[in-house]
């Protein structure tokens, strides 16, 4: 294997997608950024620990089939033999909505979309509709763009403003690529207030924080607006640019600051300083996280801060305007799809309720980039409807919860195995034409080559292999693309809020007011810098027993102390063993955990929720110490 160096990008489902340059040297993977993407700075550990994923002795690099006896490595022969044998006894007797298709964020290389053209041969098949990640949120944002999608602005956009209002969005954690940015805003004047429902690394490292109540940011967004219209300092010529301007004022007019206020939990003190900051700082960048969205009202969290923005001037100044994420895939080639009618979809975050129940039950499942059963709230629900499946299939490179559950286990290659792949980021605006770095270790396959194992298997005409290298051909040849160095492309992509054509609708629906359930504790939970989502089992620093923050007055009023025992039981009876820490940023009513370690999910429910997305904190959980 040469020692050369490598173009290559993380493959993690994060927004700083960076961009690396790797090599294989005297048995050893090196990986350092690559500069010609300036928004990567450095690799952080997580993206770093892919040196040592790859030789991870818990990998599992041969194909495993589950027999009375537990699990058996097998051939890749039989593998496909088994698995195209399943498919087509159940597409036969069943038809073809019995095969599922889920696949997660595990990686997000552009190659693994073309897994579904399998499918799609085969007459149908069943998929789910939205995601675990963004899809309340995005629901409420593509209904008030009127069509253009959820709304973004670039990096280089945001440089130029005076503000960054995070509403909840850790970027310190989530985003690291992104403090660079502020860091600079601020050495040009600039100014960076978080809202939060907790005292998170990114408030500490915030110039103004104010903590609110769970769910309420819409509250303190319609108070702001009220006040920027009746005081002055918004835009000039907002209204220009909604389309429901009196429906949305009549609506606005009858909400009292008071009670708006009293629902976030905040003095006007507090929301006054917020709002003089808004009007200091002006340009302000609205930058809302994927954690605010998780409720079931979560589409009207970020349509009503989208309303902020619109009344700020977003249409002005972009910088005045939100930015939420933007479609990582959005260059991939979709001609290569082939088109299929029948594809019957369920919610994303709550699929384990209707495999069996509906007319065409699932029989064949397939799983690629994704743990459900993890990862997916109420994740018991996850494990019971795989139990009433008769074949599962799971591609990952280590023996997940969900694998584990699994009949046929088939062992994934990483990013660094893979050959030319693309991929781009749901932030900044470069996209990456990833090369092999070593070549795939034991018998691992990409998902590329797994699938079109199963299509050969089953003597479809579908030849995804082909269509892999003509996605490379197309990318290379998209002219949307300015080559910035080896392998490095720009796109310079359409930003709603400098479009002359772009409309806004803006809320007119609030919320439903939020019942507490007595004593009960609302559980948030939230993503951590140490591992991306659920992929923690090489990660440093998970603790043996999740840590449950709680505000130091409720745990005073329990007798509970630091590092005390407890059991956390949700409002549907699961419980989990969870170890206290005393937190003086919270509120009474608001405990916190890390999601992505083992069973957190079987406190969560699984909620119809808009655009199929998941309200993980609609959980609540009362607290016994041992
Ligand atoms: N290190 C690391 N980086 C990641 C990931 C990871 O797991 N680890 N995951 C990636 C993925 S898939 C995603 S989706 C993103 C998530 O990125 P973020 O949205 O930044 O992360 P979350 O932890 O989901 O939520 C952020 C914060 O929202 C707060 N929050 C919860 N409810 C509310 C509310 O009602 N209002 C307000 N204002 N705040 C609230 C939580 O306290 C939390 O601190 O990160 C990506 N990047
Ligand atoms: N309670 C709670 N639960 C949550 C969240 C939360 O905030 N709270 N956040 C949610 C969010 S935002 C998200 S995005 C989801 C993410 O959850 P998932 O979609 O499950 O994504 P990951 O956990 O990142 O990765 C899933 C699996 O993909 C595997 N993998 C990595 N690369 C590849 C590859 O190239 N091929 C294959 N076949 N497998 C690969 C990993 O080893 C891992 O086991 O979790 C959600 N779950
Ligand atoms: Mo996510």
């Amino acid at each position: 294997m040469s020692d050369c160096w490598k173009v290559t990008a993380c493959s993690y489902d994060c927004p700083c997608t960076c961009s690396m340059k790797a090599r294989h040297k005297d048995g050893r993977i090196e990986i350092v950024r690559n500069p010609d993407n300036p928004w990567t700075s450095f690799i952080c550990g997580k993206g770093l620990r892919f040196r040592e994923r790859v030789f991870d002795s818990r990998r599992i690099t041969e194909p495993l089939l589950r027999d009375g006896a537990g699990w058996k490595a097998i051939s890749w022969n039989e593998a496909f033999d088994i698995w195209a044998k399943n498919v087509s006894s159940a597409v036969r007797e069943y038809g073809p909505l019995s095969i599922m298709y889920f696949a997660g964020a595990g990686s997000m290389y552009f190659s693994k979309e073309l897994i579904k053209n399998v499918f799609a041969e085969l007459g149908g098949y069943t998929s789910t509709k939205g995601s675990l990640c963004s899809s309340i949120g995005s629901f409420g944002l593509k209904a008030s763009t009127c069509g253009f999608g959820v709304p973004f602005i670039t990096p280089e956009q945001m440089s130029f403003s005076k503000g960054v209002l995070l509403w909840g969005r850790n970027v310190y954690c989530t985003q690291p690529q992104m403090v660079r940015q502020l860091n600079s805003i601020r050495s040009n004047g600039g100014s960076v207030a978080s809202v939060e429902v907790r005292n998170s690394v990114t408030c500490r490292h915030s110039d103004l924080y104010l903590r609110i109540l769970p769910g309420s940011d819409w509250a303190l967004a319609a108070y702001l607006c009220k006040r920027f219209i009746s005081e002055g300092g918004a835009s000039l010529s907002w209204q220009d640019r909604v389309v429901n301007y009196s429906d949305f004022i009549a609506v606005l007019n009858e909400l009292q600051c008071e009670n708006l206020l009293e629902t976030c939990g905040i003095s006007y003190a507090e929301a006054n300083s917020l709002f003089n900051w808004m009007k200091e700082k002006c340009p302000v960048t609205h930058i809302p996280a994927y954690g605010t969205q998780r409720y079931l009202h979560g589409n009207l969290q970020f349509s009503w801060i989208f309303a902020l923005s619109v009344i700020c001037g977003g249409f002005e100044n972009p910088c005045a305007g939100l930015s939420f994420s933007k479609d990582e895939h959005a260059l991939f080639p979709e001609s290569l799809m082939n088109s299929c009618g029948n594809i019957r979809k369920f919610p994303a975050g709550a699929w384990g309720k209707y495999v069996y129940d509906s007319e065409s039950p699932v029989r064949v499942l397939n799983i690629a980039n994704a743990n459900p059963a993890q990862q997916n709230p109420q994740s018991s629900s996850i494990a019971e409807a795989m139990s009433k499946i008769p074949f599962k299939v799971c591609s990952d490179m280590f023996m997940t919860d969900t694998a584990k559950l699994c009949d046929l286990f088939l062992p994934v290659t990483t990013f660094l195995e893979d050959d030319c792949d693309w991929i781009g980021s749901y932030w900044h605006s470069y996209i990456v034409r990833s090369e092999r770095v070593i070549p795939p270790v034991g018998n691992a396959k990409s998902d590329i080559e797994i699938y079109d194992g199963l299509a050969r298997a089953l003597g479809l005409k579908t030849d995804i292999m082909s269509m892999y290298r003509e996605m490379d051909k197309l990318m290379m040849s998209d002219n949307r693309l300015i080559k910035v160095g080896e392998g490095i492309y720009r796109w310079n992509e359409d930003v709603y809020w400098c479009k002359e054509e772009s409309r806004a609708s803006l809320p007119v629906e609030v919320p439903a007011p939020h019942v507490s359930c007595e004593g009960a504790l609302r559980l948030i939970s939230v993503h951590t810098d140490s591992y991306i989502n659920g992929q923690s089992l090489d990660a440093p620093r998970v603790p043996k027993e999740p840590l449950l923050h709680v505000s130091n007055l409720y745990a005073a009023e329990r007798g509970l102390c630091d590092g005390d025992l407890v059991s956390a039981t949700s409002a549907n009876g699961n419980s989990v063993t969870m170890r206290i820490v005393c937190d003086y940023g919270l509120d009474i009513g608001t405990a916190v955990v890390d999601q992505g370690t083992e069973n957190i999910n079987i406190l969560t429910d699984a909620y119809t929720a808009h655009g199929g997305g998941a309200p993980y904190a609609e959980c609540f959980i009362d607290i016994k110490k041992f």
